[in-house]
Formats: structure tokens, sequence, C-alpha cells
């Protein structure tokens, strides 16, 4: 089967006006953009619904994060079901930023990736290095180590709801990006590793993307690399050359 090339965008906690946010979205509605692509933005969570409305058709919205439980008092977090209630198909999850900032440890993710799963949500799993473990040969073992809590939590789930994003953090927001030679390494080892512990056919078939200082400039050869399936974009993703980056295979 072959892999849908996916571009995410990744708004984090930008715009900051809504003014802002309307001028993103005329960017998208006006371009011209590959159909045979997956489109998923993921803006602010007070700018979900709004958004979804404005949007053009082809292009979802997916929320930054949810948490694990359904409903009850946990304040300031937001429930996969709300989110499919809502109409929101996919959440990211796993971000380093909120690994390092918030303090998510891979097994919180876990369980935030099967309950968002069991909402009928489809996920954007974030999983990366840090600089200091990519130069001490750690990169696969680290990488591995995220995500098999995840394999361990989902079991018998539906893995083509799950998109994982290979994001070196030393990659995020540093404009250094990660050379496509690199970027196919991981990934590639990434595929190797979800054959021994999941199926050769979830290897084969789940779509890994690339993140981490993605620009107009560095998609094309990223994207060429075989075990590339797409891009989660930061910084670029809002501006104008986010289109360009959505049409990297044209
Ligand atoms: C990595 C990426 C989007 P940026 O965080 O998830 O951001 O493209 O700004 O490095």
């Amino acid at each position: 089967m072959a892999r849908k090339f996916f571009i995410g965008g990744n708004f984090k906690m930008n715009p900051a006006t809504r003014e802002q946010k309307r001028s993103l979205v005329k960017t998208l509605n006006e371009a011209t953009i590959d159909s045979s692509v997956e489109v998923v933005i993921a803006p602010p969570a007070i700018y979900l619904l709004s958004l979804k409305d404005i949007l053009r058709k082809e292009i979802q919205v997916a929320a930054q994060n949810s948490y694990f439980k359904p409903s009850g008092a946990f304040t300031g977090e937001i429930s996969p079901a709300q989110l499919a209630d809502a109409g929101i198909p996919y959440v990211i999850l796993g971000h380093s930023e909120r690994r390092t900032l918030f303090h998510e440890t891979s097994e919180l993710v876990a369980q935030k990736t099967r309950a968002a799963l069991d909402a009928g949500l489809s996920v954007i799993l974030c999983v990366g290095e840090t600089l200091q473990e990519r130069e001490a040969g750690q990169t696969a073992q680290v990488v591995q180590a995220q995500l098999a809590p995840v394999v361990a939590a989902l079991a018998e789930a539906d893995w083509s709801k799950i998109v994982i994003a290979y994001e070196p953090v030393w990659a995020i927001g540093t404009g250094k990006v990660a050379t496509s030679a690199q970027a196919q390494e991981a990934h590639a080892d990434i595929r190797v590793y979800l054959a021994k512990a999941v199926s050769s056919a979830v290897a084969e078939n789940t779509r890994v993307i690339y993140g981490g200082s993605v620009t107009a400039a560095n998609c094309k050869e990223l994207g060429a690399q075989k075990d590339v399936d797409g891009f989660l974009v930061g910084g670029a993703s809002l501006k104008p050359e986010f289109v360009d980056i959505i049409n990297t295979k044209k």
C-alpha cells in the first residue's frame, strides 16, 4: 500500500491575533495545493472550531494536545472525547515541547495516545532525540524507548490512525535541519523497530514524517527520501512558504 504524503502545520502558540489567523487561512484557502497530499493544521485550541469552519474542506485540523480522561476535574485540559464530539479528527501528542516544558513522560504520551484512539481520533505522535543523545550514538535507542510504551498501550489498536513524527530536538525551531541522510536513517530505524515490535504490515504502512526546521528550501530533498512520508512544520507553517511545502511532491 502506498503511503499518502502527509503535511502537518504545527502553529504552536501562534498566531497572536485573530486577524493573523484569518490572513493565514486566506493564504491557504486561495492557494493551489496538491490534492494527493493529506494536509492537517494544528492551531491553538482557542482557534480550533473557528478555523475548522473557515478553512477549505481539503485541509483538516488537529489539536496540539489532549488529556487521557473523557471529562472531569482537570483544569486546563481538553479531552479526546470533546475533540471528537467537536469534529476535530487529529491530535498531536508527545511533542518535544510538551515532553520538555510540561514534563510529559513517554508513559503519559502512550496513555494519551490510547485514549485518543479510543475516542476515534487520529494521532500525530512525536518522537526524537536531543543533540547530546545523537552525539552519543543513541538516536535509535531513544526513539525506540519513546515508542515502546505506545506499542504496549496500543496492543491491537488501529495503527492506520497513527502518524509518527520524527523530530530531533536539536532541529526544532533552531534552523538546524537534519540532513536527508540523517532523516532517512532515523525513519528506516523506526520501521525496523515497528516490524519487530508490532508487525511488518504496520512498519510498511505507517507514515513516518519529519519535523524540525523544515522550509520550502529543504523540503524537496528531505521529501525525496524513501522513508520520509511528509513533514510536521512549525515556524514555516505560519508563512506563505507553507504552500510550497504542501506542494513538495509536485
Ligand atoms: C518541530 C517543528 C514543528 P519547527 O517542533 O513540530 O517546528 O519547524 O519550527 O522546527
